[in-house]
């Protein structure tokens, strides 16, 4: 009900509107849209009344809240719900409890801050100040090809970077965003699926905009727009325009066929192509040259003997030759 008065005053904010105009429009009793207008007031809208004209909405909320969030949405066939929250524990793990509740959804969850964000293989990600997102979508694909989504992301990002700063973006294969050599964003695809059928995936996305340190080993090696700019970026500018990009991209991949729009962004941008990089693992690291990403999203690398080699997102880290980060 918030949501349906929300939008009307956001679609009629060239008059004022009595309340017992926006009852009867919204079929809605007089006292619920004047509680609800209240309630707009307190978490922050600026709503104007003049008695014997009604309300108009003035100013709208700046930031992402529940409400924001659900209307962002709409404009979007490929998500039926979102989730906001100002703490969770990981907005993935959340979405993985969600996924029976809502069968056959698309799903968005963002919260403000992670409690237990993760990164690949168990790994922490530090969750502060930053936009952490997750969409849990059920395309009909091969799950071989999930990790395409990985690049899908990675490539709405660098495309929201550039549209919205002036930021050099790099992406680093397979699910690092860097800036200056250090890391801005991470993302983390994970999927329920049997052997040839995708049941759904989970794509993670986290984007350091307003962090204002980073602590321990990070200090080194992550960066945020805030520490690069020395100002914030809107979490809800940055949120619509991603999801312009990734819509555009998305539907390029499932109706059309089409990744090479994603994967010409990800070679455009990547800062692996054409170097000699350390391939680490668990158990061993070696040098290789990388030549290319192929229409599966893998790198094409040359070995120490000059032969053609195919990595796969898997358990692989890319550092540079002088054991730095890149
Ligand atoms: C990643 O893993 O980079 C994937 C990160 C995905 C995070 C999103 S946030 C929304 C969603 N919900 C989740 O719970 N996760 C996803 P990986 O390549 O394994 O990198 C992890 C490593 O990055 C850590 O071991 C740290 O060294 C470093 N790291 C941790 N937090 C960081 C941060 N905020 N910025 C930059 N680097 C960070």
């Amino acid at each position: 009900m918030k949501k349906k008065v929300l939008r009307f005053l956001k679609d009629n904010t060239d008059r004022y509107y009595s309340g017992t105009k926006i009852s009867e429009k919204l079929g809605v009793s007089r006292t619920a849209v004047w509680k609800i207008i209240n309630k707009l007031r307190k978490s922050g809208y600026k709503i104007d009344s003049v008695s014997s004209k009604g309300y108009k909405l003035v100013s709208g909320y700046k930031d992402l809240n529940e409400e924001e969030l659900s209307l962002i949405i709409e404009k979007y066939d490929f998500l039926d719900k979102s989730f906001y929250y100002k703490s969770i524990d990981s907005t993935n793990d959340f979405l993985k409890r969600k996924s029976d509740e809502f069968q056959n959804k698309n799903l968005l969850c963002i919260s403000d801050i992670q409690k237990k964000g993760k990164g690949r293989l168990g790994r922490n990600w530090q969750s502060e100040n930053g936009l952490y997102m997750s969409y849990l979508l059920r395309p009909v694909i091969n799950p071989l090809d999930a990790t395409l989504f990985t690049q899908i992301g990675a490539a709405a990002v660098v495309k929201t970077f550039n549209k919205l700063t002036d930021l050099e973006v790099k992406i680093k294969w397979p699910n690092d965003i860097v800036v200056n050599h250090k890391k801005i964003c991470g993302i983390l695809t994970e999927m329920d699926a049997e052997l040839n059928q995708l049941n759904y995936l989970i794509l993670g996305i986290g984007i350091n905009l307003n962090n204002k340190k980073f602590s321990g080993e990070l200090k080194e090696k992550a960066t945020s727009y805030y520490l690069e700019k020395g100002k914030n970026l809107n979490k809800k500018t940055f949120l619509e325009t991603f999801l312009k990009y990734l819509n555009n991209l998305l539907k390029d991949y499932l109706e059309n066929g089409n990744i090479n729009a994603s994967l010409e962004i990800c070679k455009k941008y990547s800062n692996v192509i054409s170097k000699k990089v350390r391939l680490v693992n668990k158990n061993s690291e070696r040098i290789v040259k990388v030549i290319d990403i192929n229409e599966k999203g893998q790198l094409v690398v040359l070995n120490k003997k000059d032969e053609k080699e195919i990595i796969f997102t898997g358990e692989i880290s890319i550092r540079g030759l002088n054991k730095k980060y890149i």
